[in-house]
């Protein structure tokens, strides 16, 4: 599962990709390379479960982020053949949106407007997305003409519907489609379709402004889009500095935690993950899985043994233990359940798989 950080020139990507990985960034204008890193998805209730657990481990879930550069305001030509390459793998876009001034840096089109640049961005996939759609029913027309099978005929209509929602300049990642339509689709890697996180970069000083500024954009957000404001240089500044320096810092600023992790959960939960737990001596762990995987799926993420000789998950749920205190204290009062196969894992549950091989 990978999020590809994309944007126009000079709106802040290396930046924040750098700061998410905490390494130093490269100078604007720089390499036209994608790189790619793990990031920790922060957890406040991880980070309780290893106070109470007191492991010698504690290891967060992750998201792979992948820095896009190659979208460039001159669209005359199209979106370049490598950038889309590059988001082939990419299953979530992480749009960055330039709303600060820089003289030395200036916007490619020499305005602060993330309005107009959203807009901008979005319109760009949908007339690459016209364009394969366009050459799909081309294709598939004469296909029908010398032979018609409903599978065709089928994708034909599918396709029509596809075009009928870009032609009314509207991104794919806003309609309904069934099991069948979807698994049709999935090879199309149609960008408007991605799930889309607009990361507003502000400057340092606006971000008391930052929700006004957010609620001014919220037309703009579609099913599967979120939007989260930061400013790069603040969360440049606090990475850089040690723990107890960037809690002075952002104390001044009146911020209670860093932008950033908001980001990172905010893209988690567009993918539509969620986290379940296990604890113990050894380690605490927080794990991903999708919304509504069953529980010897679940078992699976953590070892595929686990998965083959599933029994029964002990299950119980992070706040039942929070508010009981331990585990004895929570199968006393009947919390601890013991769960089969089929049940749907919730975000925030806490699993012990009980296994036979
Ligand atoms: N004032 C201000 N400057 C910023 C902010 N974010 C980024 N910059 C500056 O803008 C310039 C471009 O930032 P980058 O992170 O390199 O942008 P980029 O999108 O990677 O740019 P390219 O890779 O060249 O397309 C750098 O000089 C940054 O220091 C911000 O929040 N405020
Ligand atoms: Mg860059």
């Amino acid at each position: 599962m990978q999020i590809g950080i994309i944007g126009l020139p000079y709106s802040g990507k290396s930046t924040i990709f750098s700061t998410l990985l905490k390494h130093k960034t490269e100078e604007p204008g720089g390499k036209l390379t994608t790189e790619r890193g793990i990031v920790k998805v922060p957890d406040e209730r991880l980070d309780k479960l290893t106070a109470m657990f007191n492991p010698k481990k504690k290891v967060n879930a992750t998201i792979e982020y992948l820095k896009v550069p190659g979208l460039d305001k001159d669209s005359s030509q199209g979106l370049s053949s490598q950038f889309l390459a590059n988001l082939k793998t990419v299953d979530t876009l992480l749009i960055v949106i330039r709303n600060f001034e820089n003289e030395i840096y200036p916007h490619p089109l020499n305005r602060v407007d993330p309005k107009a640049d959203i807009i901008l961005i979005n319109s760009e996939f949908i007339i690459s997305d016209l364009a394969i759609v366009e050459t799909r029913l081309e294709k598939l027309n004469k296909m029908i003409l010398k032979m018609p099978t409903d599978k065709d005929k089928k994708e034909f209509a599918l396709m029509e519907k596809l075009r009928d929602h870009l032609e009314q300049e509207r991104p794919l990642r806003e309609m309904e489609f069934s099991e069948a339509e979807f698994q049709l689709l999935r090879g199309y890697q149609f960008l408007s379709a991605k799930p889309a996180l607009y990361v507003l970069n502000i400057a340092e000083n606006m971000i008391s402004e930052a929700a006004a500024i957010e609620a001014g954009l919220s037309a703009l957000l579609t099913k599967n889009s979120a939007l989260t404001t930061l400013s790069a240089e603040i969360e440049k500044e606090i990475s850089d500095l040690e723990e107890e320096d960037a809690r002075v810092f952002m104390d001044d600023l009146n911020i209670s935690e860093p932008a950033l992790n908001k980001l990172i959960r905010t893209s988690y939960d567009l993918m539509g993950f969620i986290s379940f737990f296990t604890v113990g001596e050894d380690e605490c762990r927080s794990w991903t899985i999708r919304k509504g995987t069953n529980a010897q799926r679940a078992a699976g993420v953590i070892h595929s043994d686990l998965e083959k000789g599933f029994i029964r998950a002990e299950t119980v749920h992070y706040s039942d233990l929070i508010s009981h205190g331990s585990l004895n204290a929570c199968k006393d009062n009947g919390l601890l359940r013991l769960e089969g196969k089929e049940y749907a894992v919730k975000d925030g549950d806490i699993l012990n798989i009980r296994f036979n091989l």
